[in-house]
């Protein structure tokens, strides 16, 4: 008998869809990740004009996983802990409203679960500051241009994902190995 597995999607905004992106293809249940934009009200934007930083939509990532295996409050709590959500229109040295830490959530069940981590992790102090991390129904996501899409599978080398992402690839590795598709050691 043919076994439909039933697929969840979360779309997430962390900063820099590079960034986003490389830390969530690692986790096990994930099926697949699609870097685009959301949040905004320009229909089909670009990159360039989303750097502009006046269309309001967010880089986001759009993850569809296998809730038997990785449940959404647990991808959740995986956002909030690989970027930094108190830092408002800001991730790192990436500055504008397209680098805002927003959930985008696609049913009331989301929704009520996304205020409930994110409560549960400002209340535990996690992050020295509160957490401005922006909840929303998603309205339109719109897949970005295909060079962003997997991007720093594809050029690890670049400044910005030798200097930026692999450190954060590293780390969110060592933090949550027990989350990986493969272990960190890759065997
Ligand atoms: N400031 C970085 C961010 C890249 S990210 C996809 C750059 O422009 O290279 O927004």
């Amino acid at each position: 008998m043919d076994q439909q597995v039933a697929m969840e999607t979360a779309t997430l905004g962390g900063g820099c869809f590079w960034c986003t992106e490389a830390v969530f293809v690692e986790l096990r249940g994930v099926a697949r990740v699609v870097s685009g934009y959301a949040g905004g009200h320009v229909p089909n934007p670009s990159y360039k004009q989303i750097c502009n930083g006046n269309t309001s939509h967010a880089e986001v990532i759009q993850v569809t996983f296998d809730p038997a295996q990785l449940a959404y409050d647990d991808v959740l709590r995986l956002f909030f802990a690989s970027h930094d959500p108190t830092t408002l229109n800001r991730q790192g040295n990436d500055a504008g409203p397209q680098y805002r830490s927003i959930i985008l959530t696609h049913s009331p069940a989301q929704d009520e679960i996304a205020r409930r981590v994110l409560a549960e992790i400002d209340a535990a102090q996690i992050w020295p500051a509160p957490i401005v991390t922006e909840i929303v129904p998603l309205d339109v996501f719109y897949p970005a241009e295909a060079e962003h899409q997997d991007y720093f599978a594809r050029n690890p080398w670049s400044g910005y994902c030798q200097a930026i992402i692999a450190p954060k690839v590293r780390k969110f590795r060592k933090m949550f190995s027990d989350r990986l598709r493969v272990s960190a050691a890759g065997v």
